[in-house]
């Protein structure tokens, strides 16, 4: 999507340092960092938010979960962490791509 931000990061219109990728997933560091470790990941295809699942969408979602965790290790958050993920207006959503944020402190 032209107008989207994490689409001009994902297709690097807009630079960033990529934290990982994959042919789906995208992952980068929250510019406004809430814990020594704030990652954000991303689907490569744009989905504005929860709002717009599908059925079509439970392997997306399912490997999302599985990255998130992953890369939290990776990041030294074996003490666990906190994932997040704001749904439309309502649930204070700012950039309208779906995103989870994971965040922790080492
Ligand atoms: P929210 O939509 O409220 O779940 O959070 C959006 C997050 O995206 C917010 O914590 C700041 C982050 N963010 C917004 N624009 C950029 C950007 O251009 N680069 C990076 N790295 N993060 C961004």
């Amino acid at each position: 999507m032209t107008n989207c931000i994490f689409c001009k990061l994902i297709n690097g219109s807009i630079p960033t340092k990529i934290v990982y990728q994959d042919e789906d997933l995208f992952v980068f560091n929250d510019i406004n960092p809430k814990a020594d470790v704030h990652l954000l990941l991303i689907p490569k295809k744009h989905i504005e938010s929860m709002l717009e699942l599908t059925d079509a969408d439970q392997d997306l979602m399912g490997k999302m979960m599985i990255t998130a965790n992953k890369l939290a290790l990776l990041h030294g958050l074996n003490k666990g962490y906190k994932t997040q993920i704001n749904t439309g207006i309502g649930g204070g959503q700012e950039v309208f791509h779906l995103h989870i944020h994971v965040f922790g402190n080492r």
